[in-house]
């Protein structure tokens, strides 16, 4: 490691789900509309999505949904339709998405910004598809955000999603940037799991689909990154005499840990 870099804030992660935005019940209200076109009776109400969190990504969501549903259903055929109602849901959850009324969580966009004008690198590290992120953030950060990212890892392209590290893993390995220096941004505890197995210190922020889930490992834990309008509300942490999550904050963090 780079001595002169031993506790400098060198790059970002985040998580998009929840995270940089409040897609939750857009999803979940993409799966119910996925269970009733085939003429499903299953219905995720909120407390049962809340619970379903537990899974990270869709398939593998609808999957274990489908087996704890039917004894009878084989492996196989519960991957199947898996397969099937997902691709369905996606259809409906980017179709949602494209009514525009998903916009990035308070905070979001200004501390990008700083981010980028402090020359610290910013990277995605999500169990989505790239398909959703893309419509999602095409809407909101403009037709080149790709650009803002240094680096892109999703579902698509990880074998095991959260609460393993694969995909922190990889988003680490292509920054070339030591874990010392990085801090992740998430919302879930599969989330949190994910990253601190990968050896990064985690910043959660809640919403109200994980409001009073457990995240011991955090190194902070607000309500939102919040902004000058909305200060953070701090769940568990310090943010010293700050108002809301920025640079400095950060680096405070991952030099105190
Ligand atoms: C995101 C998810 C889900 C979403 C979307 O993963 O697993 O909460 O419903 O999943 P994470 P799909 O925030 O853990 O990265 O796009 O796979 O349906």
């Amino acid at each position: 490691m780079n001595i002169k870099h031993s506790c400098k804030l060198l790059g970002v992660i985040f998580d998009v789900d929840g995270t940089l935005a409040d897609t939750e019940d857009a999803h979940r209200r993409a799966f119910n509309s996925a269970f009733k076109s085939i003429g499903l009776s299953w219905h995720w109400s909120w407390p049962v999505y809340k619970d379903l969190l537990a899974i990270s990504g869709g398939r593998e969501r609808i999957k274990a949904y489908a087996k704890s549903q039917s004894e009878n259903i084989t492996d196989e055929e519960a991957q199947a339709l898996a397969l099937n109602l997902h691709n369905i849901k996606n259809i409906n959850y980017r179709k949602s998405l494209l009514k525009g009324d998903i916009k990035l969580r308070i905070g979001v966009k200004r501390l990008l910004d700083e981010l980028a004008s402090k020359k610290i690198k910013i990277a995605i590290a999500t169990s989505s598809s790239k398909k959703n992120i893309e419509t999602l953030l095409s809407l909101n950060l403009g037709k080149d955000w790709q650009k803002i990212f240094s680096v892109i890892e999703t579902g698509d392209t990880v074998k095991l999603k959260k609460p393993h590290p694969d995909v922190y893993l990889s988003v680490i390995d292509r920054l070339k940037i030591p874990t010392s220096n990085l801090i992740a941004i998430e919302d879930t505890p599969n989330g949190l799991r994910a990253a601190t197995a990968a050896g990064l210190s985690t910043l959660i922020t809640t919403h109200k689909m994980t409001n009073g889930f457990l995240f011991k490992e955090a190194k902070l834990v607000v309500n939102s990154l919040g902004d000058d309008k909305h200060n953070c509300e701090v769940i568990s942490g310090n943010i010293k005499n700050l108002r809301y999550v920025n640079t400095d904050l950060l680096s405070q963090i991952i030099k105190t840990y």
